[in-house]
C-alpha cells in the first residue's frame, strides 16, 4: 500500500494484562513528575474509554536507526550524547501524517470506518498494543524488540471499529540476557520489565525540571538529552538495519556534539535553531542544566 512503515501488526482493542502494570507503577511513584501519566491513567488502561466503538488496534512501527556508532562506543570527553531518536525531526510530526494517510486508505476501502490515531499524542499505552499484536516482544528494558529490526522503532497506533484479524503474539527472546539491566548507569531497570523513571537518564535529561540529584547527575556521563544505553547493549540491536528516511538522519551538530559547540548553539539559537526537533521538550534551561552536568562529569573523569 506504500504506507512507509517498517512493520504493521494488529491486535484486539482489549484490556491486556500489561495495562494493569500501570496501576502499581503509578502507585509506587515510578513516573516521577510525569503527571500526565497519572491524569489519563484510567483511559490508558482501557481502550474502550478512549474510543468506545474500537474493535481493533493497528500498530505501526517506523525504524529510526541510522548508520552511526552507538553511545557506548563514543567516549570522547569533550563531546556529549544526544539520544538517537532525537537526531532528526520530531517523530510525532513525521508519523502523524503517515498514520493519517493510512486512515485515508482505510476510508477509501471501507467508507464510514471510525478511526483514531495516536503517536504518543493521547492516553494510550502504545507498547501494550505493540506487544499484543506481535509487533515484537517487550524486552527487559521495556522496549518493543523485533528480531530483524531491533528496538530502534517509533510506534503509532490506529484505533478502529473494524473487526480485523489479529496477528500472533511473538515469544519473548530476551532469555537469560541481562545486558540492559547490567549496563544502566543508574540502575533504573529495577527488575526485568520494570523501569523506575525517576532514575532513568532519559527522564532526568528530558522530562525532569529543576535540579537533578547529585548522586544521579554524577552517573549521567555524557548524556545531554535522552539515553540509548539499554538499547545500545541489546544483542538484538547489533545488526539493526538503518532507515533511508531523510527525516531521521542526524542534523548537523546533533550526533555526538562537541560540548562547546552545542552550548553555543543552545545559547544563541534556541528555540529557532531547534524547530521540529525533539530537543525542544527539555527547554533551554533543561539543555543548559544538562550541559553543565556533562562538563562536570567530563572533568571528574
Ligand atoms: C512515559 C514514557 C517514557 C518515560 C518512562 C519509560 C517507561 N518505561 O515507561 C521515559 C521518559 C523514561 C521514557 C524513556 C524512553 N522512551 Co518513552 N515513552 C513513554 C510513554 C509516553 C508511556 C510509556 C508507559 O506507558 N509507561 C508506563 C509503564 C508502566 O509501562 P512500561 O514501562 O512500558 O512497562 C511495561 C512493562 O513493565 C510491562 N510488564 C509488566 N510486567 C511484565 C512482565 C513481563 C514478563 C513482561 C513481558 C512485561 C511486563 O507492562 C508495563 C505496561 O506495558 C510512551 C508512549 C505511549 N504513549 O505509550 C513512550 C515510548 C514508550 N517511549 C519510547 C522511546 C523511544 C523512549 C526512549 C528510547 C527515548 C530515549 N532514547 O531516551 C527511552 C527508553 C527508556 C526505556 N527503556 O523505556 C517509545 C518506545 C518504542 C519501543 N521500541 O518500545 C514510545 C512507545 C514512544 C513512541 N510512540 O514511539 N519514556
Amino acid at each position: 500500500m506504500g504506507l512507509g512503515f517498517d512493520k504493521v501488526a494488529i491486535s484486539k482493542a482489549s484490556c491486556f494484562p500489561e495495562h494493569e502494570a500501570l496501576k502499581s507503577w503509578l502507585a509506587h511513584g515510578l513516573h516521577g513528575s510525569m503527571d500526565y501519566m497519572e491524569r489519563g491513567a484510567s483511559k490508558r488502561m482501557n481502550p474502550k474509554e478512549v474510543m468506545p466503538e474500537a474493535k481493533s488496534v493497528i500498530t505501526c512501527a517506523l525504524n529510526y536507526n541510522t548508520d552511526h556508532p552507538y553511545s557506548v562506543d563514543c567516549k570522547d570527553s569533550g563531546r556529549g550524547w544526544i539520544a538517537r531518536y532525537a537526531w532528526g525531526d520530531d517523530y510525532h510530526e513525521v508519523m502523524s501524517p503517515m498514520l493519517q494517510h493510512f486512515v485515508e486508505k482505510i476510508h477509501h476501502l471501507v467508507p464510514g470506518t471510525i478511526c483514531k490515531v495516536y503517536v504518543d499524542t493521547g492516553p494510550v499505552m502504545e507498547r501494550v498494543f505493540a506487544k499484543n499484536s506481535g509487533m515484537g516482544w517487550m524486552g527487559k528494558n521495556t522496549c518493543i524488540i523485533d528480531k530483524k529490526l531491533g528496538s530502534w522503532l517509533f510506534l503509532g497506533v490506529i484505533f478502529t471499529n473494524l473487526e480485523l484479524k489479529e496477528d500472533p503474539i511473538v515469544p519473548d527472546h530476551c532469555g537469560k540476557c541481562t545486558a540492559c539491566i547490567d549496563a544502566c548507569p543508574t540502575q533504573a531497570i529495577t527488575e526485568p520489565y520494570k523501569i523506575d523513571a525517576r532514575k532513568c537518564i532519559s527522564y532526568l535529561t528530558i522530562e525532569h525540571r529543576g535540579e537533578i540529584a547529585p548522586e544521579l547527575a554524577d552517573k549521567m556521563g555524557s548524556h545531554l538529552f535522552g539515553c540509548d544505553i539499554c538499547q545500545d547493549v541489546c544483542p538484538w540491536n547489533r545488526k539493526a538495519p538503518a532507515t533511508a528516511l531523510e527525516a531521521f538522519q542526524p542534523r548537523d551538530g546533533f550526533f555526538n556534539p562537541s560540548l562547546k559547540k552545542f552550548e553555543e548553539r543552545v545559547e544563541k539559537e534556541y528555540p529557532t535553531g531547534f524547530k521540529h526537533s525533539p530537543l525542544k521538550r527539555a527547554k533551554r534551561e533543561g539543555l543548559l542544566r544538562n550541559i553543565k552536568i556533562v562538563r562536570r562529569n567530563a572533568s571528574t573523569g
